[in-house]
């Protein structure tokens, strides 16, 4: 009975019954549905039906062709956008998009029509999006108006150079070396005004004392009238006492880097800015989430994966940073990452268990590559100046730190503590932060790094 009845059905369906079909598709049986109302394209009650299955069924070729052939009518511009976004016809999704008119759509239009190689179109709508997006989500469309604007050359791209400048505008003008230097006449006056001036750039009072004295002999010894003719040798004297600290990050096939520091020195945005850096490079980057200590800090952390393009391995708040670091170690041996950065809690008020944590960590990262981490890098503030000193003299009890990461050299007046940090912790500098850009870290250059300071 039940056999027949279903037969019958279906017969009817074959006929084009429109009761008929829409039971079959009720009862599941769309594949046959789609079947029979592919003979009734021309029919405008059944042509929709067969719409609306094609795109319950994802089928979306199928839909094109209907929207195409028969009747653009059928779907609406969300629909239209999705359908041509899937057949690879960008410009018209983006048109489409582009119609519906909110941020998102803007967006994702702008977006299409880049990837289309339309970049004026692009810049379009993506400033249109700017203009109705919520504040929270505008830095991200910037960045990529940016990107653009960039690779069309509408806008120079800012110089390593330029940036350094700016990142020590605060130091310079606090201390002004270069007016000390012009054309006084050499006397004890001098040279007291230069120490405290070295010493409110942070350089500290043993370092600056010693810098003093040295000028005082080179005076002495050429027997020299005014400070202008002292200028270069107070240069070349600052700059060999920081270039020995030049370095840059190792690289091997598979790079692990390992990052320490207190909270807030700058670990997460470091990570985020060599991320970004490298995978603008074409290299394929791992980040991973090893400062469970705080929600917050693995949110960070996969911010700035989605931003740069990373991978992220995390787990949950509270778990042992170890089992994160053994979890992204048996993805690392799988292959296929170029570079793995590796965030860290520094909380130096338990200074006993942070060290077994970190020394923890390692040991994970050998057990799987036994001659790593290719860098331990300190993440070390700028403006905290010299009390770096003794965050730094803890973490290398901890582990063999291979470089320092500087940052927020543009933070405050405390640019001259580069000089004590590397006199002192005689550690390489690898990197400096010069800004809260995403271009803002940037190579130490010794030679640079004075020129700036002291133009
Ligand atoms: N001006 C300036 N700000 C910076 C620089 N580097 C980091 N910052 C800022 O410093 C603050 C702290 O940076 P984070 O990266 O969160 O520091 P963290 O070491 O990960 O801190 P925890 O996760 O709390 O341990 C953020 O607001 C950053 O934007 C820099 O070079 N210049
Ligand atoms: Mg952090």
């Amino acid at each position: 009975m039940l056999f027949w009845k279903k037969s019958k059905e279906e017969k009817l369906a074959e006929e084009g019954n429109k009761e008929a079909i829409l039971s079959l598709i009720e009862k599941g049986k769309k594949e046959r549905a789609i079947e029979i109302l592919e003979r009734f394209k021309d029919r405008e009650d059944l042509r929709r039906i067969l719409f609306r299955l094609y795109m319950e069924e994802g089928k979306y070729y199928y839909a094109y062709q209907l929207i195409e052939h028969y009747d653009p009518s059928l779907a609406t511009s969300k629909e239209k956008a999705l359908i041509y976004e899937r057949v690879g016809e960008l410009e018209k999704s983006a048109q489409e998009y582009a119609k519906l008119g909110d941020w998102e759509s803007l967006r994702k239009a702008g977006e299409l029509l880049w990837q289309a190689k339309k970049p004026q179109e692009a810049l379009e709508l993506l400033n249109r999006s700017l203009k109705v997006a919520p504040p929270f989500k505008r830095e991200e469309i910037e960045e990529h108006i940016r990107k653009i604007k960039e690779e069309l050359g509408l806008v120079q791209k800012e110089s390593l150079l330029e940036r350094l400048r700016k990142g020590l505008q605060k130091t310079k003008e606090a201390v002004e070396f270069k007016i000390i230097f012009a054309g006084r006449s050499i006397d004890e006056e001098l040279f007291e005004e230069l120490e405290e001036k070295l010493i409110k750039a942070d350089v500290g009072a043993k370092t600056s004392l010693q810098i003093v004295e040295e000028l005082r002999k080179e005076a002495i010894r050429k027997n020299l009238k005014t400070s202008d003719k002292l200028f270069d040798y107070f240069k070349n004297l600052i700059l060999s006492q920081i270039s020995k600290c030049e370095g840059s990050l190792k690289e091997k096939d598979t790079s692990i880097y390992l990052f320490l520091g207190v909270n807030g020195s700058g670990k997460t945005t470091s990570i985020g800015k060599i991320a970004y850096k490298l995978t603008r490079e074409g290299k394929k980057v791992l980040l991973v989430a090893a400062d469970t200590f705080r929600a917050a800090a693995i949110e960070q952390l996969e911010v700035w994966a989605k931003r740069s393009g990373a991978h992220l391995v995390k787990k949950e708040e509270g778990t042992d940073p170890a089992a994160v670091v053994y979890a992204a170690m048996e993805k690392a041996k799988e292959g296929g990452y170029t570079h793995i950065l590796i965030d860290t809690a520094g909380r130096l008020h338990t200074k006993e268990p942070l060290i077994r944590e970190l020394r923890k960590i390692r040991d994970v990262i050998r057990r799987f590559f036994p001659e790593e981490p290719t860098e331990t890098l300190l993440v070390l503030d700028a403006t905290i100046g010299q009390n770096s000193l003794q965050q730094a003299r803890i973490f290398k009890e901890a582990l063999d730190i291979t470089g320092i990461i500087l940052t927020k050299l543009d933070g405050s007046a405390k640019g001259g503590a580069i000089i004590p940090i590397c006199k002192e912790l005689n550690i390489p500098i690898k990197l400096i932060g010069v800004g809260e850009g995403i271009e803002d870290l940037q190579p130490f250059v010794a030679k640079d790094f004075v020129e700036e300071l002291l133009s």
